[in-house]
């Protein structure tokens, strides 16, 4: 090894060590299981495939078809979906892929705005505007944290969109689909939701159902709620054949040529594992964020929502101004070892410097934590919110994280969750 690559090394190495000390918060991460790490350093992972399994541009594929087939089948079955698509390699290529299928430019798709919660890819300097789409944010109710039903169903009267797109990066509560149903099939367009943030709870029977409740196409990432690796997928219901030929037209060439085979592989079997184990987990995701919630707010840090129970989802949202905004206390969390990220709330103008913090217990629940848990976590947090040093937080947090260091809800239970496997000393 030369000096650059032990440089590389030892700074990998530091980091798996450090987050093994911390505690991950970040709404949109996750812990893969064992078995998907090892699909990740497969041979898969030098290979090519391009086009759909039987039909390839490259020899070699044999076995990546039957897993490339067998992924596609327990995504159906999981998400009771019709048509389902493993290829996008991320969250917001499903996203491009549905906006080249579906969308031409000067077409205007609803959507909510960058501070309600939106993501980047919804928005003018993101993939919406790179693929020319004109935008048009729906009304929020800002104490609900959602959507005004009677103003958006007025909207979408108006703007008649070719798509109405749903689904948030602060996602709290269920958009109202069913409430809006009708309004959809009076102007025909198409339903759109952006699952990521709470695929692996719509895999437990939480939060909503999307593909009962109107929605045709449903895009995601797949290492949010959801614990598979950094990838992406999509799923349909009553889409014609017209619709689906586009969307795989889409992924394949438009947005992907080949799809991060190892990726696609460590997906598969997550989903063979969440066949198992996602109605306990995501029960247990949903109850320790409420519990984390209702913990910070007894403590006087103001989560938001209090008087509709803050959350339905893995996700809330902290309104950390008087303790000297979201930069400052993300700042400070990670300074004692609580991992999150400021983030912009219904009010804010700055992205950089907003005035709360989202908060994840996803992870957190992957290793093991409960609602008993969550309130030391909460405290940790109230702790160096209302200013004690962090540096003396940081030792709490340390000991206390001692006890979760191995993954759950998967086979191979107990396996070291931040496992390094080292070559050489
Ligand atoms: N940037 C991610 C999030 O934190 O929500 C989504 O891609």
């Amino acid at each position: 090894m030369n000096e650059d690559a032990q440089y590389i090394r030892k700074n990998v190495i530091a980091h798996n060590k450090w987050f093994e000390e911390c505690i991950p918060m970040i709404a949109s991460e996750n812990l893969m299981s064992p078995l998907a790490k090892e699909m990740l350093i497969s041979d898969l992972a030098d290979r090519y495939a391009e086009g759909m399994p039987g039909k390839r541009y490259y020899q070699g594929n044999v076995y990546v078809d039957k897993v490339e087939t067998r992924a596609t089948e327990l995504a159906e079955k999981l998400f009771k979906a019709e048509f389902a698509d493993v290829r996008p390699i991320s969250g917001t290529v499903a996203n491009m892929a549905v906006l080249f299928a579906f969308a031409k430019p000067g077409d205007t798709i609803t959507t909510c705005a960058l501070a309600q919660g939106a993501h980047i890819s919804t928005q003018k300097f993101g993939a919406f505007g790179q693929r020319g789409v004109e935008s048009v944010n729906y009304p929020f109710n800002v104490d609900d944290m959602n959507l005004d039903v009677d103003g958006t169903i007025k909207l979408l009267r108006e703007v008649k969109p070719k798509v109405a797109q749903f689904g948030l990066s602060v996602f709290l509560f269920p958009p109202p689909l069913k409430e809006l149903n009708d309004v959809f099939q009076e102007i025909g367009c198409t339903v759109w939701y952006d699952a990521a943030h709470v695929l692996g709870l719509i895999a437990g029977g939480k939060f909503q159902d999307p593909l009962r409740e109107g929605v045709n196409i449903m895009s995601s990432s797949t290492h949010k709620t959801f614990p598979g690796p950094n990838h992406g997928m999509l799923l349909g219901a009553n889409l014609t054949e017209k619709q689906e030929a586009a969307l795989r037209r889409a992924v394949f060439p438009g947005v992907t040529s080949s799809h991060h085979l190892h990726a696609m592989a460590a997906l598969a079997v997550t989903l063979a594992e969440m066949k198992v184990f996602a109605k306990e987990y995501a029960a247990q995701v949903c109850k320790n964020a409420k519990a984390l919630a209702s913990e910070l707010y007894g403590l006087g840090v103001p989560v938001l929502c209090p008087d509709i129970g803050f959350t339905e989802s893995h996700a809330i949202a902290v309104d950390v101004s008087e303790f000297g905004g979201g930069m400052d206390v993300a700042q400070r969390l990670e300074d004692a070892n609580i991992i999150c990220n400021k983030n912009m709330l219904p009010w804010d103008e700055s992205a950089v410097r907003p005035s709360g913090i989202r908060l994840g217990a996803q992870e957190m629940t992957r290793v093991g934590m409960r609602e008993s848990e969550m309130k030391e976590v909460a405290s940790f947090i109230a702790r160096v919110c209302k200013g004690e040093d962090p540096a003396k937080v940081k030792k709490d947090v340390k000991a206390f994280k001692k006890g979760f260091t191995t993954v759950r809800y998967c086979f191979h239970e107990g396996e070291p969750a931040y496992a390094y496997k080292k070559l050489v000393e």
